[in-house]
């Protein structure tokens, strides 16, 4: 990859960070999407307890975060752009507004069912219930049933996932607390990756939440974003608070962290080099032959340390690791085949913001869209 990033300006970075202010504005779900999300809920709980009386539910994923990019909100409907345009964009949000919603049972249950089995006994009374494009996924990784909420037309992923995924989400959520331009990086990444088709793990890409710990591993190196998992709040000892096998103690007090001095970032770059930065690290610089992006230690760990493979092939699916569950390669959808397609989007993007940058045109960052 070569790019002259010697004619990147200030004026042009300042204009990325613009832009990227912009289309947050324009993507984040409003708060009528927030009481929809509510109800739906509220409808999923009452009848997945027709089928499992003992049933607790638990939202999770980028709409628990605020994370998901949602309808496009009058914000943008109203700046004059070309009807192609929002129809695009209103296409693009419908996929991207799911709820992830996980059901919790009493122990018995699960001896009594298998996972596939739980998923068909929810999948039938949705359906019963008048639930809308009832699916049930049951040869998934982890299986999941799909509706669409009758009364908000919500749709929701519902699966009977480990409460590992209650845990990564919070601390998603702790990091997005820790600093404003981590949560505007991952709306930019997101919505790239979707526009792009390279957010679609069931096709052998990479999901969202790959995505969000590839920007937290990034910030970590940069000096933007601390490890969580490796402060502890003694200022001694990292505890172990052990939950299905793996240590989910992070340091959850961000305020305190930040206000009492514990945590100071040194980097002030503007959004807009970030993303550049971003780009650039996974196109260019991040060691995919040997390393493992982890944002459990903060670093780079080596792929022969953790037992992973060696194998050229095998480079983007060994890449990341969960930073709970640490046998878990978050990469793992990726093979042979959309490996290239993946490294090339990440290179296409870095060098068209490098590029744009020599020329100063307008709607840089669009154009990696
Ligand atoms: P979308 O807005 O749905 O694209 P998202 O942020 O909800 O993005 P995902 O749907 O990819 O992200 O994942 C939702 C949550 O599911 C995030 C995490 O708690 C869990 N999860 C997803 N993939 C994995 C994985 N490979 N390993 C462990 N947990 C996962
Ligand atoms: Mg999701």
């Amino acid at each position: 990859l070569r790019v002259d990033e010697s004619k990147l300006t200030t004026e042009y970075f300042e204009q990325l960070s613009r832009e990227s202010a912009e289309l947050c504005c324009a993507i984040v779900p409003s708060s009528e999407e927030r009481v929809r999300q509510e109800v739906a809920f509220r409808s999923v709980l009452e009848v997945a307890r027709r089928a499992f009386p003992d049933a607790s539910l638990h939202h999770f994923g980028s709409t628990a975060l605020g994370f998901s990019l949602a309808n496009a909100g009058d914000d943008f409907l109203g700046k004059g752009h070309t009807l192609l345009e929002i129809f695009v964009r209103i296409l693009t949000h419908l996929k991207m507004k799911d709820m992830d919603l996980s059901i919790s049972l009493g122990s018995n249950a699960y001896d009594a069912y298998t996972p596939a089995q739980l998923v068909e006994k929810l999948g039938i009374v949705m359906k019963n219930a008048g639930m809308r494009d009832v699916k049930m996924l049951t040869r998934a990784r982890v299986p999941i049933v799909k509706i669409r909420d009758a009364i908000t037309g919500i749709r929701c992923d519902i699966g009977f996932q480990s409460k590992l995924v209650l845990y990564n989400t919070r601390l998603l959520k702790a990091y997005s607390r820790i600093d404003p331009r981590f949560r505007e990086l991952v709306f930019i990444v997101k919505y790239w990756s979707k526009q792009r088709n390279i957010n679609e793990p069931y096709f052998g890409t990479l999901s969202s939440y790959c995505f969000v710990l590839m920007v937290i591993h990034f910030l970590q190196i940069r000096g933007v974003l601390p490890c969580l998992q490796q402060i502890a709040h003694d200022g001694q000892n990292v505890p172990n608070i052990a939950i299905d096998e793996a240590n989910v103690y992070f340091c959850e007090d961000v305020d305190t962290l930040v206000s009492s001095g514990k945590w100071t970032c040194t980097n002030a770059e503007t959004v807009g080099e970030l993303v550049v930065a971003f780009f650039k690290y996974f196109s260019a610089e991040f060691p995919y032959v040997h390393g493992v992006a982890s944002v459990r230690t903060g670093s780079v760990l080596s792929k022969e340390d953790k037992g992973w493979t060696k194998d050229r092939q095998q480079e983007m699916n060994r890449s990341v690791e969960d930073p709970f569950e640490t046998t878990n390669n978050v990469g793992r959808p990726v093979d042979k085949e959309t490996l290239f397609e993946v490294r090339g989007e990440f290179i296409r993007a870095s060098k068209i913001l490098c590029s744009a940058g020599g020329v100063g045109t307008g709607a840089a960052y669009e154009a990696i869209l």
